[in-house]
């Protein structure tokens, strides 16, 4: 955050806010003893990162589910979207409640297009039917597939889940942010480690970056309890990376803080698959943060 704060090219962005920025950064963390990326230098809501995470993984890309369960951190963009279609000077909480409260609208007016959730267990293909017509093969369960070449191939390159599927871009709210997800495992027998490299191309840091670096965390763990394999080491790798310059007033606070503790976080079972954790599965002890500190997120 200093060396950006300081250092980063300070330019306008797609949103009008502007941010300071570094290109090409990198993090590392031990995910061994249950360790876990998790800020103390402002509490993070984990729970809300681990509901996300777990929404991906239903294959879902409609807000409801998340608002369902109190999670509005993806409220901004349908709600953007509908205000300038209806003209309707909707509140955030009434948007938010009458996705709840109405499934029709919320099938309209809540989904974000075939981000995340969609691609990861079910990236579309294309095959020609018996007519000779070119049409919609079965989806791809990328997460399953990793799953397994883990179990089967642990030596593989190949154990990669992909979230930038070009030709869908433009109907998607958002094209991903934390876009490559790339599994490795080092060691053998009882010792072997999953490490996973984490590639966002574009990274907030004081709002999204604490959430990915959690998010990417519980993915790995779920991967390893589900593939029998040791929690190895979380590499996270930046493209751009920015602090906006409307949150001036987190970092410095942030800036001024030390970190303490050593948080960690608890796999409470292992379900049959990785699509059948829920939330009530983690639990994260030793999380003593500092206290919250809010920023506007740019739209
Ligand atoms: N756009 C931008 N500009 N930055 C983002 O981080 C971002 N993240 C998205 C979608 N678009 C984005 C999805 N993830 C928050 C955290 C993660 C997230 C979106 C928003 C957020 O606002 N966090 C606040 C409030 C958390 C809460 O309400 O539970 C925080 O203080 O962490
Ligand atoms: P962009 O598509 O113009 O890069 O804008 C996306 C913004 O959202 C950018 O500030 C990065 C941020 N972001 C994250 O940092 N993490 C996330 O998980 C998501 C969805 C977005």
């Amino acid at each position: 955050m200093r060396q950006i704060w300081e250092h980063g090219d300070q330019r306008m962005d797609r949103t009008g806010v502007g941010t300071r920025s570094i290109f090409g950064t990198m993090l590392r963390f031990d995910l061994g003893q249950d360790r876990v990326p998790l800020l103390t230098t402002k509490r993070v809501y984990w729970k809300a990162a681990a509901k996300e995470m777990l929404w991906f993984l239903t294959g879902s890309t409609n807000i409801r589910p998340l608002l369902q369960q109190g999670v509005t951190i993806w409220s901004d963009w349908p709600l953007k979207k509908y205000r300038q279609a209806s003209g309707e000077d909707i509140g955030q909480e009434e948007f938010e409640a009458r996705i709840v409260a109405d499934e029709a609208f919320a099938k309209n007016w809540g989904d974000l297009g075939p981000v995340y959730g969609k691609q990861w267990v079910d990236w579309p293909t294309y095959e020609y039917g018996p007519d000779g017509r070119y049409q919609r093969g079965p989806g791809i369960n990328q997460v399953a597939q990793v799953v397994e070449s883990l179990k089967n191939s642990p030596g593989s390159r190949r154990h990669i889940i992909e979230g930038w599927n070009v030709a869908e871009l433009d109907r998607m709210a958002l094209p991903p942010c934390h876009k490559t997800y790339q599994f490795h495992v080092a060691g053998e027998g009882e010792a072997a480690r999953l490490n996973c490299m984490l590639y966002q191309r574009s990274c907030d840091v004081a709002l999204g970056l604490p959430f990915n670096l959690f998010g990417a965390a519980l993915l790995t763990r779920m991967m390893a309890a589900q593939t029998n394999l040791l929690p190895g080491e979380l590499v996270w790798s930046g493209g751009d990376t920015h602090l906006y310059l409307n949150h001036t007033e987190l970092v410095e606070a942030q800036l001024k803080r030390e970190p303490a503790g050593a948080p960690k976080l608890v796999l409470k079972r292992v379900p049959p698959t990785i699509f059948d954790y829920s939330f009530d599965d983690f639990e994260v002890v030793d999380y003593e943060p500092q206290g919250v500190l809010r920023a506007p997120v740019a739209v």
